[in-house]
């Protein structure tokens, strides 16, 4: 049976018993009174709207019978080939000396892993990161030694500074101050986490990080544990926001450590997002603080959670197709 084949009658086989799939109360405020829920294989999720066409690209890639790490490549690869995204790749919003500079990582179901940091002008940071995982005896590369690898791989290098990002820049250079209110200016790092048909748990991170940040700056999206954390045996997540708060937490790890002791993705979101609100609560970073994680086990049950408004996520499974869901939050931007 061809791959293609035989990854459709996975999917078909795993939708049957989807049954009524439970949704918790999404883009409510408060706790999570029901788990979201669905059960289905294979399943992608991802951060934010422009995770609709990520996951639409990356469903198609898994359908024609590409691996979980192709399908991840390909689909959050949307997110960085488009300028409308501002937070990711060509076009996103840059550091306060004008330059673009990226984040990535990638993780599959072995525990083997991928990332880059501080790499300039290669538009898909992703598909280093995935590079930096099979041809790499190492984890991470970064700034001039992530480029040089890339190079090497045959990436091309370009300005990924667009003329909106440029105007933008000139804009904010007139004040420099530096607000990162990620859920306002700053909202688009795409993580995707993958739960493919035959259960295995994959996961993948890209950003410009949050605008206007110093240089150098290194955010949460390319360190394995923050950005992105999976364990094949209990599930995967991955977060986004102000990476400074989801580091100081090791945010994505502690979302599977607690599921591993039971908790369902969208309890263990709320449980580490509240720990992050506590940490913070007298932090000068609270004024502007906004995390989000999503998260995906074993069984395909998936939720999110964020502490302020705004959050969402991209849903693909066979039976319900490709779906936005509003996260469940702590509280408002007013409070
Ligand atoms: C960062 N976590 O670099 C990223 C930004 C982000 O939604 O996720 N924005 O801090």
């Amino acid at each position: 049976m061809s791959d293609r084949r035989e990854f459709i009658k996975k999917a078909a086989l795993g939708s049957i018993g989807a049954g009524a799939a439970l949704h918790g109360v999404m883009g409510a405020k408060g706790p999570v009174s029901a788990t979201a829920q669905n059960g289905t294989k294979p399943l992608i999720i991802s951060t934010w709207n422009h995770g609709l066409a990520a996951n639409d690209e990356a469903w198609q890639q898994l359908k024609s019978g590409a691996s979980a790490l192709d399908a991840i490549v390909a689909g959050v690869g949307v997110s960085e080939a488009d300028p409308k995204v501002r937070s990711v790749g060509y076009g996103g919003l840059p550091d306060r000396e004008g330059k673009v500079t990226l984040d990535a990582c990638i993780m599959d179901h072995k525990s083997d892993c991928g990332s880059v940091s501080f790499l300039q002008g290669i538009k898909h940071p992703i598909a280093v990161a995935k590079k930096v995982l099979e041809d790499t005896p190492h984890v991470m590369l970064t700034g001039s030694g992530a480029l040089q690898f890339a190079l090497e791989q045959g990436f091309k290098q370009e300005n990924l500074l667009t003329a909106k990002s440029e105007h933008d820049w000139r804009e904010w250079l007139k004040k420099s101050k530096y607000e990162p209110v990620i859920n306002i200016e700053n909202h688009d790092t795409i993580s995707m986490l993958v739960l493919d048909a035959d259960g295995n748990l994959s996961g993948g991170c890209t950003t410009s990080g949050a605008a206007w940040k110093m240089h150098g700056r290194v955010g949460d999206s390319p360190i394995i544990g923050a950005g992105l954390f999976l364990d094949n045996e209990v599930g995967a997540a991955a977060a986004t926001g102000l990476g400074e708060a989801i580091v100081r937490t090791a945010g994505s790890a502690m979302v599977v450590e607690l599921m591993r002791q039971g908790m369902s993705p969208a309890e263990a979101c709320k449980e580490i997002v509240e720990r992050i609100h506590k940490k913070h609560i007298n932090h000068k970073d609270m004024s502007y603080l906004q995390v989000g994680f999503i998260a995906v086990n074993k069984a395909g049950e998936y939720g999110g959670y964020s502490l302020r408004s705004g959050f969402n996520y991209a849903v693909t499974d066979e039976g319900s197709g490709t779906r936005l869901e509003d996260a469940t939050f702590k509280m408002t931007w007013e409070e």
